[in-house]
């Protein structure tokens, strides 16, 4: 398939914003200098190397601790008008205890927003990327209810010393992940393989967190700072694999039980409908006394429901989804709870990770069903981008990449959904997580064998630049 053909030649609103982003442990490095304390990140990949695909972790990484004076320079270079960073929790507080803060990991931070400022660089900053302070994890991590007040104490410290500078706040980055990959598969830090139960329970105290914090910024620092707070959900989207009212039907259900799981607690109070139904069902035949999806009370919902000022959404790809017989009633499961086919056409093209097809029409698709879900929130794309395997700093697949979901974002603003920035990911390449430093998603490719770890643009840093500076994503625009 080519899109080309297809870009959309409508210039972009003067006030949309474009970005990249980054995350603290895939860049900064310094893992435990100055005082930083250890993270589930630095403790999971010194304990397994073996798990990661090139037996590497974020140890060093692109060194950003050493060299973000570079990163802003790049960033001015580029024209952005916004970067968007994570905190590293045990940086700024060791033990994850707010009252016990470690100086020179607020000195960095500080600085890093301060020359984003002066470069007239606007920082979207998320408080949780991920890397929870070990001591923290040590007592149960998100499994621990007592987490909740931890999370609220780092935020309103967070929002104290680095407030001044900051209008856009997220709390957590795909939370998603942290509770799937970390608490149900075990395929992330912490690595626990608890499926049907402890995903349910991390997620339900992140969403009690993410509560607290909005309401920490709402009655202390809003008025005084006027920025915003909100949250990063990522999904794919799930597009039915055919026109049956049963595929239709479980391509909904898929996107209640992976995006609604966040954004229906986040916008309406609760769970949605669909999975308290089904995860209700499923507990009783199981033989279990109560659901295993907790409850929030009464109390909850009204503390939850309506914290947020808008939403960060990561967006990279697609899937298509079927209906299916019920799952056997055997061990717990999200994945069973869910019920429904979750596959891919082998006519998407591929990038360099297995979960990444290039779907741009997804984009559009997905912020139109998030837009109507939701009330029209103003939304921020917080993510979206490619990966290849650093082969060639010719990345056409990236340049192409951009063009086509750029493209269908922009069809998107005119289809009436509020959206208002664009963040690709990534500024640089960076530890990939589980796949090491194998996949590139950077705009800048980094030489991860040289300790100076010297950065050097690809071809898509011209054509991200040419977007910025026209607004327009072809040779010409129209006014639109
Ligand atoms: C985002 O996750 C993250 O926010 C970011 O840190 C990351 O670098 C970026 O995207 C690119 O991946 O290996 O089959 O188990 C996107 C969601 C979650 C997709 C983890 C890949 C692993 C799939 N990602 N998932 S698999």
């Amino acid at each position: 398939i080519c899109f080309a053909d297809d870009v959309s030649n409508k210039l972009f609103p003067d006030d949309f914003m474009f970005g990249t982003a980054t995350a603290a442990y895939q860049v900064e490095g310094a893992w435990n200098e100055d005082g930083k304390g250890e993270n589930i990140w630095d403790n999971y990949t010194h304990a397994h190397p073996d798990l990661v695909a090139d037996h590497t972790n974020g140890d060093v990484a692109c060194d950003s601790y050493h060299k973000y004076k570079e990163d802003v320079a790049l960033l001015k270079d580029l024209g952005v008008q916004h970067y968007r960073l994570s905190i590293s929790w045990s940086r700024v507080a060791p033990t994850g205890q707010a009252s016990l803060v470690n100086q020179p990991g607020l000195t960095y931070y500080r600085n890093l927003l301060q020359e984003l400022r002066d470069n007239n660089i606007e920082p979207m900053v998320t408080l949780y990327h991920w890397d929870l302070p070990q001591a923290l994890q040590d007592q149960g991590g998100w499994l621990n209810d007592s987490i909740v007040d931890r999370f609220g104490d780092y935020a309103r410290l967070a929002f104290d010393i680095f407030g001044d500078n900051v209008q856009y706040w997220f709390t957590f980055n795909e939370p998603k992940q942290t509770c799937l990959l970390g608490y149900e598969y075990g395929a992330m830090a912490p690595g626990i393989k608890e499926p049907g139960i402890s995903s349910y329970k991390c997620v339900h105290n992140v969403l009690r967190a993410h509560a607290k914090a909005w309401h920490i910024y709402d009655e202390e620092f809003r008025a005084t700072q006027n920025g915003k707070l909100g949250i990063v959900i990522d999904s794919n989207w799930f597009e039915p694999g055919s026109d049956s009212e049963e595929d239709q039907t479980a391509a909904e259900t898929k996107r209640q039980f992976v995006f609604g799981w966040f954004a229906n607690a986040i916008f309406n109070g609760d769970y949605p409908e669909v999975m308290k139904t089904r995860i209700a069902e499923r507990s009783a035949k199981e033989g279990f006394s109560a659901s295993r999806l907790p409850e929030f009370t009464d109390e909850e919902i009204a503390y939850i429901k309506g914290t947020h000022d808008f939403l960060g959404v990561n967006f990279y790809t697609s899937s298509l989804v079927n209906a299916t017989s019920e799952p056997a009633i055997d061990t717990p499961s999200w994945d069973k709870d869910g019920g429904v086919l979750e596959y891919v056409s082998p006519d998407w093209p591929s990038s360099a990770s297995s979960w990444l097809k290039v779907t741009p029409w997804g984009i559009r698709k997905q912020l139109n069903w998030v837009s109507q879900t939701y009330g029209s929130p103003d939304i921020v794309i917080t993510e979206n981008g490619v990966s290849e395997d650093g082969s060639s700093l010719n990345d056409t697949i990236r340049v192409d990449y951009y063009r086509d979901y750029l493209s269908n974002l922009r069809d998107a603003i005119d289809d009436g959904v509020k959206v208002f920035g664009y963040t690709a990911w990534s500024l640089m390449d960076n530890f990939e997580w589980m796949q090491g430093y194998s996949e590139k998603f950077g705009l800048y490719s980094v030489d991860f064998t040289d300790p100076d770890r010297p950065r050097t643009p690809k071809a898509s840093v011209e054509y991200f630049k040419k977007i910025i500076s026209t607004r327009c994503l072809v040779d010409t625009c129209v006014e639109s």
